[in-house]
């Protein structure tokens, strides 16, 4: 089979997602850590984002199409559940995460903060409006969350953020306030595809 490449920068919480994909499924791959908007990026991607992937002559972007195609071409144990209302139930995360949560997260958040240091002050709707996903996520996780799966691609997806938002004073706290939320990133951090494919301390 042809080699797969992984196209993106590892500290993107989405380069993160597909990669601990990859290692839960024990798919081998390239990492080539280019960012965002380098030409080889955007000779994949129409506006520059990260990841894209390459297999042959496939070349994908966003990060559910290619958590979908690695699920359906490389063997493993599957990163979505087949039985259809479980199925829709990762795909409603999956978006929740990837339209609302991540923009919240990171890119009102985290990203002014701690790759464009804004001033701190700047950022607080996005800590009341993260503080406000995560209180929901307290909840949710005492629901149908979980599902029977012990990992998943909903998983991989949004560990990866709520880690981001732990290294900073208002997400530590607003994950304290939440003991389920802090006990499932806690064990899924532990997980092997998640250490496997953790991102290097950043300098
Ligand atoms: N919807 C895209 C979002 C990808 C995304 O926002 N990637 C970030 C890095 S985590 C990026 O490339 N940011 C640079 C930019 O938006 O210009 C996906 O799911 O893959």
């Amino acid at each position: 089979m042809a080699e797969l490449e992984i196209i993106g920068v590892p500290f993107s919480n989405f380069v993160w997602a597909v990669r601990a994909c990859c290692a839960f499924k024990g798919v081998d791959y390239t990492l080539n850590p280019a960012r965002p908007h380098s030409a080889e990026v955007l000779a994949i991607h129409p506006f520059g984002k990260i990841p894209a992937m390459r297999h042959g002559a496939v070349r994908l972007f966003e990060t559910r199409a290619i958590i979908g195609y690695i699920d359906a071409v490389f063997p493993g144990p599957k990163l979505l559940p087949q039985e259809p209302v479980a199925m829709a139930k990762a795909e409603e995360w999956l978006s929740l995460i990837n339209t609302t949560i991540d923009q919240v997260m990171m890119r009102q958040f985290i990203v002014p903060l701690v790759f464009a240091k804004a001033e701190r002050h700047t950022v607080a709707p996005a800590v009341k409006a993260l503080q406000a996903q995560v209180a929901w996520l307290e909840e949710a996780l005492a629901g149908d969350f979980a599902l029977p799966m012990g990992f998943s691609a909903v998983d991989a997806d949004l560990v990866p953020i709520l880690n981001y938002i732990k290294t900073q004073q208002e997400g530590a706290d607003a994950i304290a306030a939440a003991p389920k939320v802090a006990a499932y990133l806690k064990r899924l951090l532990a997980h092997p595809a998640m250490v496997a494919s953790a991102p290097p301390p950043r300098a």
